[in-house]
């Protein structure tokens, strides 16, 4: 397997971080437990044959950033203790918050920075969070290099859409309020969405030019109504524009497949219905410029072998159909 950069097709770009993330913890350990699962994978792929042989690079993790994320995840850690508690010390909490908001947005734009290289040398960029918020400089880089001709699948179990979260601009739970508000691409096509609050359901209604949003619960009940999944694939594809950014939160898929995820939501999809997915938006001739996976953790385990594993499979679909989708062939 190719195993540098400069002569690799697709650039993967580690970012473990995950200070904002609020219930579970680990997110910080994907990049690592999805490259340890990877050995594991069959290069040879049933519907990407040897895509691989374009080379996949995936950079080290940066431990100066592990390292910061561990300080700065404390600080916000405290900051929400002391939000819950009502510590009446507002002026620490207002310090803690402001710290930790400026360190997420020295990450976000070091992504960013990082992201305009790799598409600048003419390579595909996939992002291996780290937590949700991770991939916005990415998405900024990318919109930006397609004058924001892009939009965007992004498939969760939460909409995303909190206009910030606990005090923290940069949430997880921000990031697509903050794609759509500041980066406004074409449009943003939700799937797996099942964990939402109404202020999220009310900004969905109020941009239906904007944003579609495939509930769980829709698609599960014409499921079993008895449609057919290709159907709603076919209905998802078609929401896109011709360019696609494809942000994957582990979380969208069956809890059982990724177990250690921070914020589990019973319900999803299964890996099947992902793929298929993958492949309607191949065969429509669409184009997968940018993609994110994020979420995938190890929990408080040191070791996620099955988190890892299903991270892994997912991250090669990813790589596959991105380079695929973009040879010349499939242009035309
Ligand atoms: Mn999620």
């Amino acid at each position: 397997m190719p195993t540098e950069e400069t002569t690799s097709r697709l650039v993967l770009l580690p970012v473990p971080w995950e200070v904002t993330t609020s219930y579970g913890r680990g997110a910080s350990q994907g990049p690592r437990i999805i490259r340890q699962a990877s050995e594991q994978i069959d290069l040879f792929d049933f519907e990407l044959g040897n895509s691989w042989q374009a080379g996949y690079f995936m950079r080290e993790v940066p431990s100066s950033w592990l390292e910061l994320n561990k300080k700065m995840k404390a600080k916000a850690q405290e900051v929400i203790r002391m939000k819950t508690q009502m510590d009446p010390n507002v002026e620490l909490q207002s310090r803690l918050q402001a710290e930790v908001n400026e360190a997420c947005q020295k990450m976000s734009q070091w992504v960013y920075e990082e992201s305009k290289v790799i598409l600048n040398q003419g390579k595909m960029l996939g992002l291996i969070g780290g937590d949700h918020s991770t991939p916005f400089g990415a998405i900024r880089a990318v919109l930006e290099k397609h004058q924001g001709q892009v939009g965007i699948l992004h498939i969760d179990a939460h909409a995303d859409l909190r206009c910030a979260y606990q005090g923290f601009e940069q949430s997880h739970a921000s990031i697509m309020h903050n794609v759509m508000t500041q980066i406004r691409p074409q449009k943003l096509v939700q799937v797996g969405i099942r964990d939402f609050c109404e202020e999220e359901f009310d900004f969905i209604q109020h941009h239906p030019k904007t944003i579609k949003t495939f509930f769980d619960l829709q698609n599960k009940k014409r499921l079993l109504k008895g449609e057919a999944w290709h159907a709603i694939a076919q209905e998802i594809v078609g929401e896109l524009p011709q360019k696609v950014y494809v942000s994957f939160d582990i979380d969208g898929l069956d809890p059982a497949l990724c177990p250690h995820t921070g914020t589990p939501v019973a319900g999803g999809l299964s890996l099947d219905q992902v793929f298929y997915l993958f492949s309607v938006l191949a065969e429509s001739g669409k184009q997968i410029v940018g993609f994110d996976l994020n979420e995938v953790s190890s929990g408080d385990e040191e070791e996620a072998e099955w988190d890892g594993n299903v991270g892994a499979r997912v991250l090669y679909k990813l790589c596959g159909w991105s380079v695929k989708t973009n040879e010349p062939q499939s242009n035309t």
